[in-house]
């Protein structure tokens, strides 16, 4: 054991040197560049001097220092700082240059470090190294990754959450209540008197239920973690002419789509995205939908609906004429969440918000209470960037597995003799390990960590 965490066997040996540009390689203002392992310092030595003559391993750890930063065919002045292991993002000794952004000068000082004696890090590699040092759990280490690849707040958010090991923490506490219960069926294995065998698989099936059930639960929340990574989409159905193109608009604040008092203006689904409280939403502006003979038209309305099948809101749009046609549109949308809106209010004045929002989108009043109740819809029910959400497909495939086996468990516990019911108590065990990084086989940790950028 090394940090909680168990050493997988045929991993490389960690604590060579490796060195990596840890920030994107474009012309930013600076760049850093970091170098992490057994030799870290001794690396820095041979390529940095503070302005008072000190070279890395004379400096206070953790203190930026100013120095010249020797590349060879180039002196560059930057900031170093030393962090002595283990306390250090992979738990090694490391060391972090902060240099001037320009793309060829940060990698004349990556490869100064190549070439006095650190290896180019492979993907992924130094938070491999630290989630091997026992700095950080699996599901720390692919929070982390969420949060590098994150677009929107609440995702960043989610990221966080799983960052801070809440679903880790979770899925060990499912284990070592399996851990429990595989000791107190050996026992009772070891005492084969009929009562301890009864008492024991009373008990067993109680916890594997209620392990069960939060596992259900934890699965619950997949839904909003896919809401958070892809967005809500939304359609905007209508008749033509209703404004559901000057509706995106508003909506997105910006000319997307072409607004003509002309029926049928809309032939192709034009896209926008925004964010409502962090929360991105996928608007779809659709082919005011009608009975029509021009060809063109009658591609639009097919996509149109095609989109409405597919979106997780629908913003029905009316305006101020009452027409038989809305109530044929209510076919194409039974079964959805719906948002009933009535536009061009500004012709009425009546701009009153009950079960459909009367606004304008020309004026662009009650706006604000359509994208409220577009964020409420969508998180009806789920956390949003709040607790803990899975956003990873790998943590809900685990989560699924392990509830198959406990109830492959559960169903053997009414029939089978009491040791085969641990097979699946220990299938279970294992394949929650792989949220954890208890019992994780190689090849998941290869491939988590291969998913991370270079440097990281
Ligand atoms: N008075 C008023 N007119 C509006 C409002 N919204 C849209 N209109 C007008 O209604 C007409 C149609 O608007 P569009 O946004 O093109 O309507 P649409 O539903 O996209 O139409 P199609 O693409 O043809 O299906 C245009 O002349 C707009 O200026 C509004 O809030 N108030
Ligand atoms: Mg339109």
């Amino acid at each position: 054991m090394l940090g909680g965490y168990i050493i997988i066997g045929g991993m490389e040996k960690i604590g060579d040197t490796i060195a990596c540009i840890s920030t994107p390689l474009v012309g930013g203002a600076i760049s850093i560049v970091r170098v992490s392992g057994n030799d870290a310092v001794k690396v820095a030595d041979k390529v940095f001097l503070s302005k008072k003559g000190e070279r890395p391993s004379a400096l206070r750890p953790r203190m930026l220092t100013l120095g010249e930063f020797d590349a060879g065919e180039f002196k560059e002045q930057c900031l170093c700082v030393v962090f002595k292991a283990p306390f250090s993002y992979t738990g090694e000794d490391m060391v972090e240059f902060q240099c001037h952004g320009g793309v060829m000068l940060t990698k004349g000082v990556l490869s100064a470090l190549l070439k006095n004696g650190a290896r180019m890090a492979t993907a992924g590699e130094f938070s491999r190294r630290a989630f091997l040092n026992g700095k950080m759990s699996l599901s720390d280490a692919e929070g982390m990754m969420d949060m590098i690849g994150a677009e929107s707040e609440a995702e960043i958010r989610a990221g966080y959450s799983l960052l801070t090991g809440q679903l880790s923490k979770k899925a060990s506490s499912m284990q070592k209540r399996l851990v429990d219960l595989l000791s107190d069926i050996e026992v009772s294995l070891d005492y084969p008197e009929e009562d301890i065998e009864q008492v024991t698989r009373a008990k067993a099936k109680e916890t594997l239920i209620e392990i069960k059930s939060e596992i259900e639960k934890q699965l619950d929340s997949r839904e909003a973690g896919r809401l958070i990574k892809e967005g809500v989409s939304v359609a905007i159905l209508g008749r033509p002419n209703v404004g559901k193109s000057s509706l995106l608009n508003a909506l997105l604040k910006d000319e997307r789509a072409i607004v003509t008092e002309v029926a049928g203006t809309t032939r192709d689904i034009i896209e926008g995205t925004m964010s409502i409280k962090g929360l991105k939403f996928n608007l779809f502006d659709t082919a005011g939908i009608r009975e029509t003979e021009d060809k063109v038209e009658k591609i639009g309305v097919e996509r149109a609906k095609k989109v409405i099948e597919g979106a997780d809101i629908v913003v029905f749009v009316k305006d101020d004429v009452a027409s038989d046609e809305d109530k044929k549109l209510e076919e194409l949308i039974k079964g959805k969440k719906v948002i009933y809106v009535k536009n061009k209010a500004d012709k009425t004045g009546d701009y009153s918000v009950g079960e459909s929002i009367n606004l304008s989108a020309v004026s662009g009043v009650n706006i604000d209470a359509l994208t409220e109740r577009l964020f409420a819809l969508a998180t009806e029910g789920k956390s949003v960037g709040g607790g803990l959400i899975l956003t990873s497909e790998r943590h809900i495939d685990a989560l699924r597995r392990a509830k198959s086996h406990l109830e492959d468990a559960l169903s053997s516990l009414e029939s089978m003799p009491i040791d085969i019911v641990t097979i699946d108590i220990n299938l279970a065990y294992q394949v929650l390990g792989e949220i954890t990084g208890n019992t994780s086989s190689e090849e998941i940790i290869d491939a988590i960590f291969s998913k991370f950028c270079l440097g990281k």
